[in-house]
């Protein structure tokens, strides 16, 4: 397998999904504008995955399930009743869906507004704020008294969490304002395998 990757991306999840998963894989550090890169995910995004099939497999949420069920003996992912595998989905479709999506304004402004000038771009980048918080606070509860995003153990989606959560690294209101999220995210930093993808992803 393959992921393409860019640094301090969404991308950087499935690389630690990798890890925990112990696949055998290899990354690429890709630029997601590129002509070349478009080639492998027209939609020019991070990440994509070469599972050696006709086309890589793109779309986070997506290639972090495939990572999960490939290695079950690993249990990045769930299994049980209806119920369980429903509340994992709700979570993996929060992050996917509304704690990513909260970003856009603040990283790609010039999407949201016709305008070009720089306080135009910057009250939009201010305007993402408030929805941030909302998904921050909402990750805050899911994570509760624990250090794990779903069903107080190590998942997809402490990695997936994790990437995005330190983003706000950027904004005036950080992780470390939420004390659930800051005592997940501080757990994460401990641990080896996401030490070595943030070390080599930087690289
Ligand atoms: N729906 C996609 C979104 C991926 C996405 O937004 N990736 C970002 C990096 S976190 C990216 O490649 N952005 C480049 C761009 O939008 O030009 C997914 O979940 O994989």
């Amino acid at each position: 397998m393959k992921l393409y990757y860019s640094p301090g991306s969404c991308s950087l999840a499935c690389w630690i999904a990798l890890e925990w998963a112990g696949a055998d894989y290899t990354v690429e550090k890709v630029d997601p504008k590129s002509d070349e890169y478009r080639r492998i995910n027209p939609l020019g995004m991070v990440p994509a995955l070469d599972i050696g099939g006709p086309r890589a497999i793109t779309q986070a949420d997506a290639i972090l399930q495939y990572i999960a069920e490939t290695h079950p003996q690993r249990r990045l992912g769930v299994d049980g009743s209806a119920e369980q595998r429903f509340a994992f989905a709700e979570t993996l479709a929060f992050l996917t869906g509304d704690f990513h999506p909260a970003f856009w304004p603040f990283f790609s402004p010039q999407r949201y507004t016709t305008r070009e000038d720089e306080a135009s771009l910057e009250a939009v980048r201010t305007a993402a704020h408030a929805r941030i918080d909302r998904v921050m606070t909402h990750l805050d509860g899911l994570i509760g008294s624990g250090e794990h995003v779903h069903d107080g153990r190590r998942t997809i989606a402490d990695a997936y969490a994790f990437v995005m959560a330190r983003w706000t690294e950027r904004l005036p209101k950080t992780w470390r304002a939420y004390a659930n999220v800051a005592r997940f995210m501080e757990a994460m930093q401990r641990d080896p395998a996401v030490g070595k993808v943030l070390a080599q992803s930087k690289a």
